[in-house]
């Protein structure tokens, strides 16, 4: 009698265990972003769900794929998601700095792309979204690793062209002069082939002088494609009203946008934070529903890492653990 009393006590805490512990889902009651959203595509200015409203994610990136992989995990994701409310997640994959995909040997873009996969099948299980991006910077124009571009979106366009939760960005930051009619041309032959595969997969394009220069953009739209959206980065120490306005210029002449980076502290991914500008910029993109991903999940020595510089932990970060950075942004996700 005792003995089956017990019996039964077990059997209900495993029942208990099976519920509430690490399934897909974040729990019975809550859907992953995936689930609630569906697939994205673009109206107008806004990104917008599976029924057409409007939908604003918020989200981490990486650093570099090759320089801090190991931050980008089932575990990590799932505790980004759960604790902090994360609903998509950037992988930066520089084509040219610290072995980038386009500098390092074919060795290195096969465990480039092995990352990606794993991040995307993580992503997928865990029903967030994730962009994969083409992280050109000191290279400065997209065009001068086009070819390398082409064949890498095409093998990604391939394999996810079913997938609802794949973005596909196509150029970080052009800069050192790179003109919008250049970028235009490279962007062309990039989306045309993703268009072969993946018809409908929201596809974001880089913009002039490290994406800032939307302006360019709306003067000048690449037509003849759905799901499209162009990208401005910002960092709240650096740029201020004058880039907010040029944003809101562009957003009020119909283009839509996507912060897929910026920082609360300068340009450099360092120096001083400015939480009275990252929060009027965090104001104005609440305004238009500009969906955004904070630069950089790693414990970097500098102030743009969202882990504290000591921190040796992977994933289950305490508050404590997290830089000024990490604060601001889990406090503004949250609420
Ligand atoms: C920075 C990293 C830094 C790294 C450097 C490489 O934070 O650790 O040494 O790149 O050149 C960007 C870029 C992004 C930069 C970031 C900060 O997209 O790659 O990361 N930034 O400088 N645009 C504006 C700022």
């Amino acid at each position: 009698m005792k003995n089956d009393r017990g019996k039964r006590l077990l059997a209900w805490l495993l029942v208990l265990v099976l519920v509430c512990g690490g399934g897909q889902t974040m729990d019975a009651a809550t859907k992953t972003p995936v689930q609630k959203y569906g697939r994205l595509s673009v109206d107008g200015t806004q990104l917008v769900d599976k029924k057409g409203d409007p939908v604003q994610l918020k989200g981490v990136s990486s650093h570099g794929l090759s320089w801090y992989p190991e931050y980008l995990t089932y575990d990590s994701m799932k505790y980004m998601r759960d604790k902090w409310g994360v609903e998509v997640v950037r992988l930066a994959m520089y084509t040219a700095e610290y072995n980038g995909y386009c500098t390092g040997d074919a060795q290195n873009q096969k465990a480039l792309r092995s990352k990606v996969y794993q991040c995307v099948r993580d992503a997928k299980k865990l029903g967030l979204y994730v962009i994969i991006d083409w992280h050109i910077l000191s290279d400065g124009n997209p065009q001068t690793y086009r070819k390398q571009a082409t064949s890498f979106f095409k093998t990604m366009a391939k394999k996810y062209k079913d997938y609802n939760n794949v973005i596909y960005e196509i150029c970080n930051e052009p800069n050192g002069g790179t003109s919008w009619s250049q970028i235009k041309s490279y962007a062309k032959s990039v989306i045309k082939t993703i268009r072969t595969y993946d018809k409908d997969g929201v596809i974001l394009v880089g913009t002039p002088n490290w994406s800032q220069r939307v302006d360019a953009a709306v003067a000048d739209p690449i037509k003849g494609y759905k799901n499209l959206m162009y990208t401005l980065h910002f960092y709240a120490a650096t740029h201020t009203d004058w880039l907010r306005n040029t944003l809101e210029n562009a957003h009020d002449q119909g283009l839509p946008i996507f912060v897929t980076e910026y920082g609360i502290c300068d340009a450099s991914g360092n120096g001083a934070v400015n939480v009275k500008e990252a929060d009027k910029w965090m104001k104005l993109l609440d305004q238009y529903q500009i969906s955004s991903c904070i630069w950089n999940l790693s414990n970097k020595n500098e102030s743009s890492a969202l882990i504290k510089a000591g921190c040796t932990k992977k994933t289950g970060w305490k508050s404590s653990d997290l830089s000024q950075s990490g604060k601001w942004f889990v406090k503004m996700i949250k609420g």
